[in-house]
């Protein structure tokens, strides 16, 4: 039988491995979708997710996190918590409440403090630097604030045809306090339906929420198309849309899979993405960005 996972970013490797291995155990995609984005959010020196996160311009590590059952289409999501060692098991908790499911800020952290989630402080001694930097260099005006943020988004599936996807990140580095991204967002920043596949999103949120791009990407999987053919025609013709109608486009990189583990990609810019299938060994990959 058929199991597979793919994430964003090399960051996210030793998170696929670690997934990999669970799926080839028979393990389920919610675990392992969710012990794949623990890694990365332990990890210190992945400066855009969990602990070593970027801060924002007040120096607060704030982050978004999502999950999502792809069989139950229950879906939990954090937006702006703090001070949680891991946002998206924390977000998949809420994916079990019909109420109440996306909480965000001091409500959000609420929520994890009651229910024994590991809390610490997530601003690295290197995160600090950085943002100190940072707001010296910003007293130069033609220095651009927003220039480090990568999220973790993933899919799974297992072996049983059972699908999950999550994401987790600090968002963009020096943003507003209470700015909340695509990665918390259903149909924004991921989606998956066992039935069909998923999809999930790195770049710049403000702009990936114009075109609810990983619900596109999944509804054109669901009409019949490959995963790489519903990431081309989702992905490319929205960037135009969106230069031509608002007159710029954001990054946008998105990793998809469909429920027999074939996956695909698109990009506008050079993006390093992991990937692993019952079929292809673990492997970290480069997507460039298309001529489309
Ligand atoms: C956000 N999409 O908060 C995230 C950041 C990111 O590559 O993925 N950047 O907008």
């Amino acid at each position: 039988m058929t199991w597979g996972t793919i994430a964003t970013w090399r960051m996210a490797h030793d998170g696929v491995l670690k997934a990999a291995e669970m799926l080839k155990n028979k393990e389920t995609a919610g675990d392992a979708v969710e012990s794949l984005i623990n890694v990365i959010e332990e990890y210190p020196y992945y400066k855009s997710v969990g602990y070593g996160g970027l801060p924002n311009e007040e120096g607060i590590v704030e982050m978004d996190a999502a999950f999502m059952d792809g069989d139950t289409l229950a879906q939990g999501a954090v937006g702006g918590i703090h001070n949680v060692l891991h946002a998206v098991s924390v977000a998949r908790k809420l994916s079990n409440e019909h109420y109440n499911s996306f909480r965000v800020g001091e409500g959000a952290t609420k929520y994890a403090t009651i229910n024994g989630f590991k809390m610490q402080n997530m601003l690295t001694d290197r995160a600090k630097k950085r943002w100190q930097k940072k707001l010296l260099e910003l007293k130069d005006e033609s220095v651009t604030p927003y220039d480090g943020h990568d999220t973790i988004g993933a899919i799974t599936l297992s072996e049983a045809g059972s699908m999950a996807a999550a994401t987790s990140t600090s968002g963009l580095f020096m943003k507003k306090a209470g700015r909340v991204g695509d990665s918390p967002l259903s149909g924004s920043g991921f989606y998956v339906d066992s039935e069909i596949g998923g999809a999930a999103a790195t770049g710049l949120g403000e702009d990936i929420m114009k075109g609810c791009i990983s619900y596109e990407i999944v509804r054109r999987m669901g009409e019949g198309e490959t995963p790489q053919e519903a990431c081309d025609h989702a992905v490319y013709p929205f960037v135009k849309k969106l230069k031509k109608r608002y007159g710029k486009a954001g990054e946008f990189s998105l990793v998809a899979m469909d429920k027999d583990g074939d996956w695909g990609v698109a990009t506008n810019v050079e993006f390093t993405f992991s990937v692993a299938t019952s079929t292809e060994d673990p492997q970290i990959l480069i997507a460039h960005p298309s001529a489309n």
